[in-house]
Order: C-alpha cells, then structure tokens, then sequence
C-alpha cells in the first residue's frame, strides 16, 4: 500500500520508523511518503493561512498549496487513482470498519489540516478527480490531522498482509468484523499464576479450550455492558446466543 501524508508538520510522523511499521516500510509492505506543505508555497514566508472569509477566530488554510500539492502528487499516473482522506473533529468517525475498508486500498492520500481547517474548496475541487472522505477519531478538538493521521495509518497498517506476526491476533481484537463485532476484548492474564495476592481466573489454566472460549466471550460481553452500553445496544440480536443472553 502507498501511502502520501500532507502535512506542514512532516516531523510529527517519526514514529512511522518504529516497531511494527517502521519494519513493514523498510521491507517494502507499505510505502510512506512525507510531503511538506510549505514545498509549494512561493512568498518569502511560506505562508500556508489566511483570515476566515465571514470573519471569526483563527486561521484558515489556504487552498492553493493543497491544490498544487495533490496535483503533483496525483501526477504519478501509472499508481492508479488514490483515496483522499481528510482528518477533522467534523469528519464521519473513523472505526474498525472503516479500517478493514481503508485496509483494501492500494494508495491512500492523507491531508493533515491545522487551524481552522482547510478552505472547504480543496475537497469539491479533488472530489472531481478522486474519492474523499472526511474522518474523525473521536469527539475531542486536536490542534491538527497529524495526530489522527498517525492514529488512522497505525488502524490500517496492522491489518495488512504480513505486517503482524501473529494473524489470529486480529480476529480476536475488540471490534474486529464477525466474532468481536461490537464488542471490546475481556482481561487478559500471563505468567505467575498469583501475583501480589491476586489469581489467574483458573478456566485460563484448565487446558479446556471451549471453555475457555466461552468465558473470553462472557467477559467481553460484561466488559462492554460496563464500559460501552452504546455498543451493546448496537449488538445483532442474530449474533447472541443463549447463553450471550444470560450474562
Ligand atoms: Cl481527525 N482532527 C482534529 N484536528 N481533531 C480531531 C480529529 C481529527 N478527530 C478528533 N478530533
């Protein structure tokens, strides 16, 4: 997968060398390109914001670096049409779903905003060209699309061939598509089997793998009444069983 990342803040994305994704890239799994915003403004103080047309507080991003930036990055014909994803507080959430979705594209396009936002003209406009989305992490205001960004790439760059270790692992994630279908993952336990006083749940020690399965799955059903009543109400009642419903 290529993925490009706009930003005036290229230094922010450091962590992309790291652990699971720095050693994805170096192996050729994911292409990670940086583009620093300010390349393509031409005043002597690379000014990328202006004031809001309308007045109000802040700044706005100004369109046309954005617009010059994807038209030369889009340029490269040959990588097919990418994806433009646009981080904001105002964007459709981002889930799990939206990663395993996001996950099958061959070339993201990530446009990290700051202030304000950026001029509402830069997405019509590469809307003409390509498909965009507009997506949010979360009900909280960050200061730009960086944080989110890396946030949305790690979501992604897990889920795809070869970057995790241990396949399995997915499947059995808090919210992952089928089984975890909203609902979050149960306590997890290794090594000693006492600590400090306070035991292992001893089904994890009893080798009977069904068992087992069942009480992970109570669990993730308590866990998720306690901590996410949303989810739960959101459960597919085709999807309980039983036993689902005593817990
Ligand atoms: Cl995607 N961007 C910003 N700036 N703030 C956010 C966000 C995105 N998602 C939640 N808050």
């Amino acid at each position: 997968m290529r993925i490009d990342i706009i930003t005036i803040f290229p230094d922010y994305f450091t962590p992309l060398d790291l652990s699971l994704i720095g050693k994805a890239r170096r192996s050729g799994l994911i292409d990670v390109r940086l583009h620093d915003l300010r390349r393509w403004t031409y005043d002597r103080h690379h000014t990328v914001d202006d004031t809001p047309y309308g007045g109000g507080p802040g700044m706005v991003m100004k369109p046309e670096p954005w617009g010059e930036a994807l038209d030369e990055i889009t340029a490269d014909a040959d990588a097919g049409t990418p994806r433009l994803i646009l981080p904001t507080p105002s964007g459709l959430p981002f889930t799990q779903q939206d990663a395993v979705r996001l996950a099958k594209e061959p070339w993201l396009i990530f446009a990290c905003g700051r202030y304000e936002g950026i001029d509402a003209r830069v997405a019509v406009d590469a809307a003409q060209r390509m498909p965009v989305e507009e997506l949010s992490i979360g009900d909280y205001v960050l200061n730009g699309g960086e944080v989110a960004t890396l946030v949305i790439v790690e979501a992604i760059s897990r889920l795809l061939p070869g970057v995790l270790g241990n396949v399995e692992s997915i499947t059995q994630d808090s919210f992952a598509p089928g089984t975890m279908d909203n609902l979050v993952e149960g306590p997890v336990y290794t090594k000693p089997p006492v600590w400090r006083g306070h035991e292992v749940p001893p089904i994890l020690l009893s080798g009977h793998h069904a068992a087992i399965d069942r009480w992970r799955r109570d669990e993730a059903l308590r866990k998720t009444a306690r901590n996410r009543p949303d989810l739960i109400r959101r459960l597919d009642p085709e999807s309980l069983d039983k036993r689902d419903r005593e817990v």
